[in-house]
């Protein structure tokens, strides 16, 4: 019998994905499923959890160090009963280009009008639009994280004056940044919002009215565009449609809602200027978070400190 801890598996991404990610991996460690419902889960030392079972700390007592499935980790902090064990989330480098490579894409698509181009294009009108280039454009990211920075550093090589956002100041080469207490001048400046920003206490409605309203007016692109791929509870979704309605924003990309899967009677399905994807700008590679996490789980055991542990504090 190995003494290696053994592991829980409560992953809501497909089962199919997650049981080929296990071939090869976690050597030596017995691997538990929690959708096995008769299974002993007390064995577990460790657990890697998305959007984890509302019973699963009470089936799963005996855990030590909790993985997160993804970045976000709003939803385990949110699971009845969780023990004050270290909680890892997930860092890793495709996570991060994946995110970069949609927040470029959604920029550089309100940049070239592309939602204003596939109206035309469906009532057959071949007409030139208006189009600034991107040193015209101020794209401000909010949460300069992982994600944040390498966002605003791809975007600053396409060309956008890029600045950031965040809790406490970061210095980025080539980015002009703000601390917490700076909002107001940094949304004064943004012609595009770009929202990486964790969900905590402080997070949650941030994307309201008023702050759309403090975005800069009359830009190159007539109205600011607000893009989110953090999470839906950050923005008041009643505000966001007002807004784009009354051309205070001239359009949206969302990756997040504040109800996922996004209602079928959802009013941002049919808006021409909201570009919906349905919580895919990154996505986690089941088989690089099991990497990453065996590499952890040997640290624990060696008695070192474990990398990118939740502060609970802050919740994230
Ligand atoms: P990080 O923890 O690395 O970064 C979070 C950033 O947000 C930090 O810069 C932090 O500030 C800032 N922040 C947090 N709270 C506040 C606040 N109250 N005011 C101002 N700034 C704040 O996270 P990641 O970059 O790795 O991920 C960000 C989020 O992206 C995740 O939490 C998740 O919700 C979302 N995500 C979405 C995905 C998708 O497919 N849609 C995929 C992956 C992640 P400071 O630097 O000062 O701490
Ligand atoms: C994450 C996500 O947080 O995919 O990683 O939303």
């Amino acid at each position: 019998m190995s003494d290696k801890g053994a592991v829980v598996i409560d992953l809501k991404f497909g089962r199919r994905d997650v049981d080929q990610a296990l071939v090869g991996a976690l050597a030596g460690r017995q691997v538990l499923h929690a959708s096995d419902k008769s299974a002993d889960l007390s064995k577990a030392s460790y657990a890697f959890l998305w959007k984890p079972d509302l019973d699963l700390f009470d089936r799963a007592p005996n855990l030590k160090v909790l993985f997160s499935g993804g970045a976000g980790v709003d939803s385990i902090l949110a699971t009845p009963g969780l023990p004050n064990i270290p909680i890892v989330r997930f860092v890793d480098e495709s996570l991060t280009t994946r995110m970069s490579e949609w927040v470029v894409l959604q920029c550089l698509s309100h940049l070239r009008q592309v939602p204003a181009y596939a109206v035309q294009q469906r009532s057959h009108i071949w007409k030139e639009l208006h189009q600034p280039e991107a040193k015209d454009l101020t794209v401000g990211v909010l949460g300069l994280g992982v994600l944040g920075q390498d966002s605003a550093r791809k975007l600053k090589i396409m060309g956008f004056n890029v600045i950031g956002w965040s809790r406490t100041k970061k210095t980025i080469e080539g980015i002009e940044t703000y601390d917490e207490s700076q909002l107001d001048a940094f949304l004064a400046r943004t012609d595009i919002l770009v929202g990486l920003l964790p969900l905590t206490d402080e997070t949650r409605g941030i994307f309201n009215a008023s702050l759309f309203s403090k975005l800069r007016q009359k830009g190159p692109l007539g109205a600011p565009v607000f893009i989110n791929a953090g999470r839906g509870g950050s923005q008041v979704e009643k505000d966001l449609i007002a807004a784009l309605e009354a051309k205070i924003l001239g359009g949206a990309s969302l990756d997040v809602f504040e109800q996922e899967p996004l209602l079928s009677d959802s009013r941002f399905w049919s808006m021409d200027n909201v570009i919906v994807t349905p919580h895919a700008a990154s996505a986690s590679d089941i088989r690089a978070l099991l990497r990453n996490a065996e590499v952890q789980m040997e640290r624990f055991e060696r008695g070192e400190a474990l990398q990118h542990v939740v502060d609970r504090t802050t919740g994230y």
